[in-house]
């Protein structure tokens, strides 16, 4: 390893389709050495198989809804790498009924399900992150706009994108004087695992590059760009922020 070369960690790999994978990509070409996490052992073949083909990257499991897990994790990193220079955090879930109806009949369970998974790991992987980020670093997440706007069936999804954009806000407080950034980034919709479900998503891809000012979707290659600049020093001024991705669909009006 060259003396200025980063280490980062990126959560949330599940195939070649993962926002976590067009991430790890840019990050990798920006001279990155990364440890790329999957979920659980189903996950485990494809995502060794992806990582194997990049170079310097190494596999790691684990389950962001397990406080044991993520500590151990933290562990062995530091074992390996030392200290950390960026984190992206790429992970979402709710309960698949809560994705469907009216927001109204969202469950209790689903409710803390879609918080525990969706917001509160990035709460308690900055906190395992950040004793290991002793230079100084970046944390990055994804949201999406149905934070701040309802989009039919996004749901609890969206109340929870909501808590984790006020999230990275509070952790961009308590990080900042350890010269930790914390930021979103809003991307547009894009077919992932994690879109598949949308029944209507061909249309919500259409409606979406149709009102956008670019008239198209969302590459994920641009949102891996863009998790890289802010994991640079080009981001050094950025903390607190939701960036959009979006191909300027959030400004419209009308
Ligand atoms: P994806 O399914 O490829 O990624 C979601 C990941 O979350 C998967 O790798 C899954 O294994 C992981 N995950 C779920 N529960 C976990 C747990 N308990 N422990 C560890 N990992 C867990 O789909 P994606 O679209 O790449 O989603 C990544 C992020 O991007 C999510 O936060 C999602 O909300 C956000 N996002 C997606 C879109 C979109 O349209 N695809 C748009 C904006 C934001
Ligand atoms: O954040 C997301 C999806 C997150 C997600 C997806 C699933 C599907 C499978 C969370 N939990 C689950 N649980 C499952 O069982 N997106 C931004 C993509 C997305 O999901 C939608 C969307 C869009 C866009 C759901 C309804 C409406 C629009």
């Amino acid at each position: 390893m060259s003396a200025s070369q980063k280490t980062g960690v990126v959560f949330g790999l599940a195939n070649k389709r993962s926002i976590a994978w067009a991430i790890a990509q840019k990050l990798q070409e920006s001279g990155w050495r990364l440890a790329i996490c999957y979920q659980n052992e189903r996950l485990e073949q494809e995502a060794k198989d992806l990582i194997a083909d990049l170079p310097g990257a190494e596999g790691f499991m684990c389950d962001v809804s397990s406080d044991e897990q993520i500590v151990k994790l933290f562990e062995e990193l530091k074992g390996k790498y030392g200290t950390l220079q960026g984190i992206v955090h790429s992970v979402a879930f709710a309960p698949a009924e809560e994705l469907k109806g009216e927001f109204v009949n969202t469950t209790r369970e689903g409710f803390r399900i879609a918080h525990d998974i969706s917001v509160y790991s990035l709460v308690a992987v900055s906190r395992a992150a950040a004793p290991l980020m002793t230079e100084g670093g970046g944390i990055v997440t994804l949201s999406y706009y149905g934070a701040e706007k309802v989009v039919p069936r996004y749901n609890v999804m969206g109340v929870a994108k909501a808590a984790l954009e006020a999230s990275v806000r509070y952790l961009a407080n308590d990080l900042g004087p350890k010269g930790i950034r914390v930021n979103a980034i809003s991307a547009g919709p894009i077919k992932t695992l994690a879109a598949r479900g949308i029944s209507n998503l061909g249309d919500m891809l259409k409606a979406h590059a149709d009102r956008a000012p670019l008239k198209r979707n969302v590459d994920p290659a641009e949102v891996g760009g863009t998790a890289a600049f802010l994991l640079s020093s080009a981001g050094s001024g950025i903390t607190g922020e939701t960036i959009y991705v979006d191909c300027g669909y959030n400004i419209m009006g009308f």
